[in-house]
């Protein structure tokens, strides 16, 4: 590779890899002062308001940070989320109904051969190197009570693995199972990981400290997604700082814009990629890189798949992909009326119409990423009210209100879905049981916690063994077994395990030893 070319590589793998940024660069005067007078344009000057008691550092820091910002465009979203448009007028016509038969499918209850030959499918497409997975870990698991990122969370399996760990060695299996069923020599699964402002250095902190899980650290990109400012419920940008603005993750719909902005698209498309899972950190059983939604993604030439579950009841926090206004859609469990989440399926009074229940799981075509500019800034920003600590910008003293004081503005991933027209996407049905356990609570909550965390992947390693033959033996409360990802994937390969006795709780990590 020629020096030059070089030369831009790593400084763009550097960026990806968190190197330390040069300092900051110090704006000129007249710089600043136009920035100022923009802002005071559009009536956000009070973000100026400690100007004289900054030091030149922290002035040239909020100018950056300013810069990131257009006032008048924050003013167009406060006010649509401090004044929405009369949602009566808006619900009237609205049409809701479940997805149409000829977009969904199942995994569930399709033949094995169908599921073989999208499984083969898939695996050619690891091996040809044209399928890379984006990891969503943005989010910061306020419920969990965890500070960390959630992907850094030690559900308590025998193996002690984070979920950070046990995706990295998904992928790992996968790009091996591609090179034994094609002969290749080395397939590569990229595996590009969105970050936010708070999670962005403890997850690459924690990524070197495992040295990258085993994965090759040139094929693990860590990228950042854009934050936006808080603002009061008066419509003004919130100063957590005499120098710095309030703000926060754009939600995981940020990203979009930021695969443009970090450079990742253009690596994917370097890379020839053609085929993108993208997925939610927090699902112990998500299937990374899954060799059958990608081969069942590509046989239905779509832009866009997302695989649902059937909902567990009426109040289950999760999304449910319908069809509204004839288009593929998401409404989210925090904007969903009651009525339309109790329905019930006319032809069977005690199902849910609306059942198909979001997880997370998405399949992008890379041709769909090529149009990102089109329809990003499309994409509508969500308002979630919160209790906002801020500097009072009159007075100067730090506030920590006891109620909401203003809104902080999100935009969700699946709000792509209606981009896109029907016979562009795919929604499948996977087994909850074998799919989906995300973890959401904290330690002792019951539900979507650690402890069901825990189990969902040891009951799963335990019906693994029994169908390969193994008898799984459980004394008391202890059950289940983990099976380590890098000895199956999906399952496959537990052969050597048959007619052998395992004493739950137990971790199969190798096959010699067995
Ligand atoms: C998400 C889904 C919901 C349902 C549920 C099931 C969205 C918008 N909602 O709700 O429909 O599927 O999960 O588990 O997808 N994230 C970022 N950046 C952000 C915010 C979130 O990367 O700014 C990531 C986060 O790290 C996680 C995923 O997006 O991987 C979902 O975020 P969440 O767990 O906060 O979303 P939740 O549970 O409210």
């Amino acid at each position: 590779m020629a020096a030059a070319v070089k030369d831009t590589v790593s400084s763009i793998l550097d960026k990806f890899h968190g190197k330390a940024e040069d300092a900051p660069r110090e704006p000129s005067t007249q710089e600043f002062n136009e920035l100022k007078e923009k802002f005071e344009k559009a009536g956000q000057g009070q973000v100026f308001a400690f100007l004289e008691e900054l030091k030149p550092a922290e002035k040239t820091q909020l100018f950056h940070q300013l810069s990131n910002f257009d006032p008048t465009r924050i003013n167009e979203l406060a006010d649509k989320a401090l004044n929405p448009p009369k949602a009566a007028a808006e619900e009237k016509q609205t049409t809701l109904e479940p997805l149409p038969e000829k977009a969904t499918a199942s995994i569930i209850d399709s033949n094995p051969e169908e599921l073989e030959k999208y499984y083969k499918e898939g695996l050619k497409f690891v091996s040809e190197n044209k399928v890379a997975v984006v990891l969503m870990a943005g989010g910061q698991g306020t419920r969990l009570g965890s500070s960390a990122p959630k992907g850094c969370f030690d559900i308590g399996l025998p193996s002690h693995k984070s979920l950070f760990q046990i995706q990295a060695e998904r992928i790992a299996k996968v790009q091996l199972l591609a090179q034994k069923e094609y002969g290749k020599e080395k397939a590569v699964i990229p595996w590009y990981v969105m970050t936010s402002g708070p999670t962005r250095k403890p997850t690459e902190e924690f990524f070197e400290q495992h040295n990258y899980f085993g994965l090759e650290k040139s094929n693990v990109v860590i990228f950042e997604q854009g934050v936006l400012p808080c603002i009061s419920n008066d419509g003004k940008i919130l100063m957590e700082s005499k120098s710095k603005v309030a703000v926060a993750p754009d939600g995981n719909g940020g990203i979009y814009q930021a695969l443009l902005t970090s450079g990742v698209r253009k690596d994917m498309r370097d890379r020839g990629i053609q085929h993108i899972h993208a997925y939610c950190v927090d699902n112990c059983l998500v299937k990374v890189a899954d060799p059958v939604f990608i081969g069942f993604a590509a046989s239905k030439d779509v832009d866009i798949a997302t695989k649902v579950v059937r909902k567990r009841n009426a109040s289950e926090s999760v999304g449910l992909i319908l069809l509204k206004n004839g288009k593929p859609d998401v409404v989210e469990y925090s904007e969903i009326d009651k009525e339309t989440a109790e329905a019930k399926d006319p032809k069977q009074p005690d199902v849910l119409k609306f059942r198909a229940a979001n997880i997370v799981n998405h399949y992008y075509s890379f041709r769909f990423f090529e149009s990102i500019e089109t329809w990003s800034h499309k994409l509508p920003h969500h308002v979630a009210r919160k209790k906002i600590p801020h500097v009072n910008t009159e007075t100067g003293e730090t506030v920590k209100p006891e109620k909401p004081n203003g809104v902080k503005l999100e935009q969700f991933v699946f709000d792509v879905f209606p981009m896109t027209p029907l016979d562009k996407f795919a929604s499948i049905e996977v087994k909850r049981e074998d799919e989906f356990s995300p973890l959401k609570n904290a330690k002792g909550t019951g539900e979507d916690d650690p402890d069901t965390s825990k189990r969902d992947i040891m009951q799963q390693g335990q019906r693994w063994i029994e169908k390969a033959g193994g008898v799984v033996v459980s004394e008391g409360e202890a059950t289940g077994v983990e099976v380590s990802p890098l000895i199956s994937y999906a399952g496959e390969g537990l052969e050597f395990l048959k007619g052998r006795q395992i004493k739950a709780p137990a971790v199969i990590e190798k096959e010699a030893e067995q």
